[in-house]
């Protein structure tokens, strides 16, 4: 009886976590990095903080009008229009953020993104312009990182990936760059950040163990009462 009323209580708990997280909104500005193609420029509500980086598509690579020099063609963003572009080479390095407002101090939040890795390759050019290696998005918090996604190789796929902080400060900076020095240039898009710590509407799978753990104790406890 102990044991049911508790798993009761759980398949409860973890159904509201799942309705909870599926509707908190994004407090990121123009997450969707919706804008103009601009090489050297972030769409509204991002500022430059570093380096040159770009607003591009599939059809204006590096922001370039009419530019389709990838090291592999991407496929489109699953969060649709433009994206931003981030090179880094050796100690030079592109980086993008804007200021996060209204955060509860000591709340956790789930920072989300999609990732791709789709080159810039000019062989041909003057001075051939390569940019083909892999490396991964890091997330800066205040200018300090706070972790990053996968290495990711050229591919034409985008990558759904996430991280968890706790917010220090009602007001905090955040920005994204590339994890380390190998050159490379990848894209972002689709940036959403949300308070709780688990990935929004994508239960993580010991949200789905509870779950399953609850749903059985329900199902024992209904056997009980019905016998
Ligand atoms: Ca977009
Ligand atoms: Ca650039």
């Amino acid at each position: 009886m102990q044991f049911t009323r508790l798993a009761s209580a759980l398949a409860l708990s973890a159904l509201f976590c799942l309705s909870s997280t599926a509707h908190a909104a994004s407090i990121v500005v123009n997450g969707s990095l919706t804008g103009s193609t601009a090489n050297m420029g972030t769409p509204d509500g991002w500022s430059i903080l570093e380096g040159t980086p770009d607003t591009l598509d599939g059809g204006n690579n590096v922001g370039v009008t009419g530019a389709t020099d990838f090291g592999v063609a991407p496929t489109a963003s699953p969060d649709g229009g433009t994206w931003v572009g981030l090179g880094i080479n050796g100690s030079y390095v592109e980086r993008f953020g804007q200021i996060l407002s209204g955060l509860s101090v000591g709340q956790t939040y789930t920072v989300s993104w999609f990732a791709g890795n789709f080159g810039l390759n000019r062989p041909d050019a003057a001075s051939p312009v390569q940019y083909l290696g892999s490396n991964a998005i890091d997330v800066m918090l205040d200018g300090v990182s706070i972790g990053h996604g996968s290495t990711l190789g050229l591919s034409s796929n985008w990558l759904s990936e996430s991280l968890v902080f706790t917010a220090t400060s009602a007001s905090q900076q955040l920005s994204f760059r590339l994890a380390d020095t190998t050159k490379a240039y990848l894209s972002i898009d689709g940036i959403a950040v949300v308070a709780g710590g688990t990935t929004p509407a994508v239960p993580e799978p010991g949200t789905w163990a509870l779950l399953g753990l609850g749903l059985i104790g329900l199902a024992l406890a209904k056997r009980r009462t019905l016998g």
